[in-house]
């Protein structure tokens, strides 16, 4: 069966991957001895045995805990560095990357020193590897509307350092429209507009992603099955869901990669795309959540070059470019 080399060998786009989760246990304790911080693990293994989550609460502990082994621009750009080398092993041609500024500033690690490493190897990448990669601000929704509209002030003297903004971490109880009046601001600095919803949360918190933060892609967004109207109206506008099938089994918002609803989502008409989330948590990278997904659900050649074609089609690159790709 040629399937699995199809899916490893053609060109994707990754839209959806936090580069925080991207760290690799080897990496985690390389910073950690460099920086003189205690992560309270001394071994790999160690460190992989308290990844053992259970839903997205328990992750994100885990997932905060690690990022505290990055103090200086140099660990960014090095994160970022392994990620973009990996991702380029994976034919990604194109990423579009989160990173959780909030994680570290509250830690007193410096904006500048967050976003001048991590596009620093973006620039690195464009030239080392001829991977197109750009950077995407994500607000931890957790935290109060005050302390984002603080952290967007931080980094607006690195405006031409990001392409837009999203919304993250703990989804149920921290409705999109706890944060309204912060994408009008971003929407009117030109930022990209993107937020996680439907993940763990309702159809309702896609709703008002769509119709009151005026996002353009949704994150995840797989519980809009549930909701006939939201799925009409997501198939109408081709809105994008940057879908991550190994984050969803590992978080158990399906029992199993065969009861995933991606194949229901594509063929509803749905924009429907593949991306890896926090890979180093999660157990693969964009072509293992390929290649896994394939297999489980019985999706074909045809459906791979959709997902593929969607993937630069919900990407922020320019349509001259865009029809490049196609
Ligand atoms: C995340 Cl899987 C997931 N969901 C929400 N927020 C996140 N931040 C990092 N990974
Ligand atoms: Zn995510």
């Amino acid at each position: 069966d040629r399937l699995p080399e199809l899916l490893r060998r053609m060109p994707k786009a990754e839209l959806h991957v936090h580069i925080e989760g991207t760290l690799e246990p080897e990496l985690i304790l390389a910073l950690a001895r460099r920086n003189q911080v205690d992560v309270g693990y001394d071994s790999v293994e160690a460190l992989r045995q308290a990844y053992n989550f259970t839903d997205l609460q328990s992750f994100l502990d885990i997932y905060y805990a690690g990022a505290c082994v990055l103090r200086e621009a140099r660990d960014f750009e090095d994160m970022a560095r392994a990620y973009l080398e990996r991702a380029a092993a994976d034919n990604v041609v194109h990423a579009e990357i989160f990173f959780d500024p909030q994680t570290h500033t509250a830690r007193g690690v410096s904006m500048e020193k967050v976003i001048t490493g991590l596009h620093r190897a973006c620039e690195r990448a464009r030239d080392e590897q001829g991977v197109n990669a750009t950077l995407i601000l994500c607000f931890l929704r957790h935290l109060s509307e005050e302390e984002a509209f603080e952290t967007l002030e931080q980094a607006l003297p690195f405006r031409d350092k990001f392409i837009g903004i999203g919304l993250d971490s703990s989804e149920v109880g921290h409705p999109p429209e706890k944060f309204a009046r912060l994408f009008a601001r971003c929407r009117e600095l030109g930022l990209h507009l993107v937020a996680h919803a439907g993940e763990e949360g309702p159809p309702a918190y896609v709703w008002t992603a769509l119709n009151l933060l005026r996002v353009e892609r949704i994150d995840h967004g797989v519980q809009s099955a549930k909701d006939p109207m939201l799925m009409q109206r997501l198939a109408q506008d081709q809105i994008p869901l940057t879908v991550c099938p190994l984050s969803n089994l590992k978080l158990k918002v399906f029992p199993d990669l065969a009861a995933h609803n991606i194949g229901r989502l594509l063929g509803a008409g749905l924009c429907v795309t593949v991306n890896s989330d926090d890979p180093a948590y999660f157990g693969g990278y964009m072509n293992d959540n390929f290649v896994q997904t394939f297999a489980a659900t019985g999706l074909g050649a045809r459906q791979a070059y959709q997902l593929a074609l969607n993937s630069f089609n919900a990407s922020f690159v320019s349509e001259r470019v865009k029809r490049n790709y196609g």
